[in-house]
């Protein structure tokens, strides 16, 4: 037990060393202020009549399309919904303050509007990354990419993968409302509504609404790129796919990046996590067979039925996260700096979404559920080969960037904490 603690330690040292400077004001997330007036009507007392938000219609003049959300699916996200608001109130959550996270294709255009002038304001606002970490990090997106770029190997294929992305989104989300004055909530990408026309959906539009399209095709060719710092080298195959150059449409069309990529061919030893200034386009190479027959509503439901917290995660893992961002490809692809695609943001509550899902299904056994080693799929980093790769536990810090190393657990719950969402 001891051994095991001094382990813990060491490991917690090693992830405390790698981050930024503490900044004030990102130490206790904070639950979202009312903006503009009390949100919405709130939810009244879940009853057998309350249909599911955001199975109707739409907002007018928007037609939903795709694929209808099957009952199966409804089902189980209406006990969802049922259970989580019957947790409520929960500290200064409550039903009528409540964040409403919604689907893209299910907002209306002026919030679509406002969320992506809100992304374009943290790309103007400065990085407050150490620039001896990451010389590259120009902006507030950056802070946040530099942050996952560090903590990848720690982040995926491990049992931190849900709770640290679901403290990032929330990080992303309160960064949003209180630095660039967005009013709503996080949006997510609801791929399986369009898993087999995936260009359908409002996400890749090219207007002013959508995050724009494909790259421009580079007739790529399928191959092999290879992971920085882990001791045993793993190869991630990344399909040719359709596209591979910068974007052509949409607002993010003139979007510079700077850090990054990091998976490569072969690794750069001058520049290994893309931490150097390396301006660039937003690149996209969408791979549709990532998404055909995959992103479906059927795998969908297979996720948040999961008997259990493993099952929940292989099928997390094998089912949806990573098809999704192959899916899109480019800069959404490498797996440290798919920060950069702007897209990643919706992506990820998606995945979230379905994790809450089945959270909520049996809160007092799933909530703080957790599953996976302390390292990418258990293999040793080669920067810091005494990080265990053994279990994670929920009491195992978490580094999100900026000083702020929060217990795992706290990254478990979605209405405790300081968080405070629902998925509609
Ligand atoms: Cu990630």
């Amino acid at each position: 037990m001891v051994q095991l603690l001094s382990l813990i330690g060491t490991c917690m040292a090693i992830v405390a060393a790698s981050s930024a400077a503490p900044t004030s004001g990102c130490a206790v997330p904070k639950p979202p202020p009312p903006v503009g007036g009390p949100p919405g009507p709130g939810y009244g007392p879940p009853g057998p009549g309350s249909g599911p938000p955001g199975s109707g219609s739409g907002p007018p003049g928007h037609s939903n399309g795709g694929i209808p959300k099957p009952k199966e699916f409804r089902d189980i996200e209406n006990k969802y919904r049922e259970r989580l608001l019957a947790t409520l109130p929960s500290g200064k959550c409550t039903a009528r303050s409540i964040g409403k996270r919604r689907s893209w294709d299910e907002i209306d255009d002026a919030t679509r509007r406002d969320y992506i002038r809100a992304v374009k304001c943290l790309a103007e606002k400065p990085s407050r990354t150490d620039k001896k970490l990451a010389p590259g990090a120009v902006n507030r997106l950056d802070d946040f990419t530099y942050i996952h770029i560090n903590q990848t190997n720690i982040i995926h294929g491990t049992g931190y993968l849900l709770p640290w992305h679901r403290m990032f989104l929330w990080q992303f989300e309160e960064a949003m409302r209180n630095e660039c004055g967005y009013k709503d909530y996080l949006p997510y990408w609801d791929n399986a509504r369009f898993s087999e026309e995936p260009t359908k959906s409002a996400m890749w539009s090219g207007s002013d609404t959508g995050f724009g399209g494909n790259g421009i095709d580079l007739h790529l060719k399928d191959k092999e790129l290879v992971f920085p710092g882990l001791a045993i080298p793993f190869h991630l195959p990344m399909p040719g796919g359709t596209g591979g150059g910068c974007i052509t449409d949409g607002p993010f069309i003139d979007f510079k990046i700077s850090l990054g990529p990091v998976v490569k061919t072969t690794l750069d030893p001058n520049n290994t996590y893309g931490y150097q200034p390396n301006p660039r386009c937003l690149s996209r190479n969408f791979d549709p067979a990532s998404s055909i027959g995959l992103l479906t509503w059927a795998n969908a439901t297979k996720i948040i039925s999961s008997p259990n917290i493993a099952a929940l995660r292989g099928n997390v893992e094998q089912l949806w996260h990573k098809n999704s961002h192959t899916f899109i490809g480019g800069e959404g692809a490498d797996p440290f700096s798919t920060t950069n695609d702007p897209a990643f943001y919706l992506l990820h509550a998606q995945i979230d979404r379905l994790w809450g899902i089945w959270q909520a299904q049996d809160l007092k056994e799933r909530e703080y559920a957790i599953d996976g080693n302390r390292t990418f799929l258990g293999i040793p980093l080669d920067y810091a080969p005494h990080v265990p790769a053994s279990l994670a536990t929920i009491e195992d810090k978490m580094d999100m960037g900026l000083g702020f190393k929060p217990k795992t657990k706290m990254g478990m719950p979605m209405t405790k904490g300081g968080l405070c969402y629902i998925y509609e």
